[in-house]
């Protein structure tokens, strides 16, 4: 008896070392609106959003490959939207897939829908609405990121210390505080600010590292246009695509990023000092003409002295600013509240009474 089950314990153990310890899905249960927000996404640039739970880019979406995922989602806005999961296989659950007219009707002005599907495949993915994507993607800032673990990570994830989420996006000044306009392809000279997690420098955020860590960096294009992002003293290695792992990643120091698009990247913090990472397309780091701007942040290597000439000395670091601080949190839908903006004035609303 005693024998049978050490064997069986020992059976059990081989298991556990074979395949690593087994995961169960879990299930999660969202709650999301979608409100009419002013955010500050550039210096002097106030823009008019419709923003997951207020904040833009939307709220961290965190679950293991083969979860369940139920996302009840009201619409506080003026506008009809739906919520598309980029990159979700939807096996069976087609009518998940957040395409009005196409999966479903668009979820109106006061009123909710319940998505649930199985989060499959895993990888760096993301959520996006897809009513007049041109100007709500494009513009409006209705994206947010949504992380896959994967069950069986590859080694090289393994040994990432810190996580980093990166949205590219644009705006279109012009159109800032006109919601239901711009977008359109006859506009597309207009986009004259670009975001970096929606904001453009310098209100964007360093990157403060230690000499040793390992950077895993998840570029998203999340909005209309093309970012060419570039690391300074690095280089990196391209491990997945669009969530997947490539079967054999590349070192690059610049990686072209389109529309939709998801690239990670590994980057060893060996080089101390302070390095610019920016997007090479060379009118995306400016701010209305006016260079610099746009999509830049910086590698700032912790015990490096500042000085008094450096751009971001005085900045009000917020270790979130990259979902840093998130995606160390259980498995979950997280906040970021820096983030968040100020709500719209209702406009047309009906007063009490009547
Ligand atoms: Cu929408």
């Amino acid at each position: 008896m005693t024998r049978t089950r050490s064997l069986f314990s020992l059976v059990t153990l081989s298991a556990l070392l074979l395949w690593g310890t087994p995961v169960l899905a879990a299930s999660h249960h969202f709650e999301m609106t979608i409100d009419d927000v002013i955010v500050e996404v550039a210096q002097g640039l106030k823009y008019h959003t419709f923003a997951f739970n207020g904040q833009v880019p939307g709220p961290l979406i965190h679950v293991q490959e083969g979860d369940e995922v139920e996302v009840h989602v009201v619409n506080m806005t003026s506008l009809p939207h739906t919520i598309h999961w980029h990159g979700m296989d939807q096996k069976g659950t087609w009518k998940m897939d957040g395409v009005p007219s196409i999966t479903q009707m668009a979820v109106e002005p006061g009123e909710d829908f319940t998505y649930k599907f199985i989060a499959e495949p895993s990888g760096t993915m993301w959520y996006h609405c897809h009513v007049n994507v041109n100007e709500h993607v494009a513009l409006r800032g209705m994206w947010g990121p949504m992380i896959v673990d994967p069950k069986k990570p590859e080694k090289i994830e393994k040994k990432v210390t810190r996580d980093i989420i990166m949205m590219m996006s644009t705006w279109d000044s012009v159109y800032a505080m006109q919601p239901g306009k711009g977008g359109m392809p006859t506009e597309e000279g207009n986009m004259d600010y670009f975001g970096l997690n929606a904001r453009a420098f310098p209100l964007t955020q360093p990157i403060r590292v230690d000499e040793g860590d390992v950077l895993r960096i998840r570029l998203i294009g999340a909005g209309g246009g093309v970012h060419n992002m570039h690391t300074h003293g690095h280089t990196f290695l391209v491990t997945h695509k669009d969530g997947h792992a490539l079967p054999e990643p590349y070192r690059a120091d610049t990686v072209m990023v389109g529309p939709g698009e998801r690239y990670d990247l590994i980057v060893e913090a060996n080089n101390p000092g302070r390095f610019i990472f920016h997007d090479h397309m060379d009118t995306h780091v400016t701010n209305a003409g006016k260079y610099p701007g746009g999509i830049v942040t910086v590698f700032e290597y912790n015990g490096i002295p500042t000085d008094d000439w450096y751009a971001w000395k005085d900045v009000s670091f917020n270790p979130d600013y990259f979902y840093t601080e998130s995606l160390k949190k259980p498995h979950g839908m997280h906040m970021q509240p820096g983030f968040a903006g100020e709500p719209a004035e209702k406009k047309g609303r009906r007063r009490g009474g009547n």
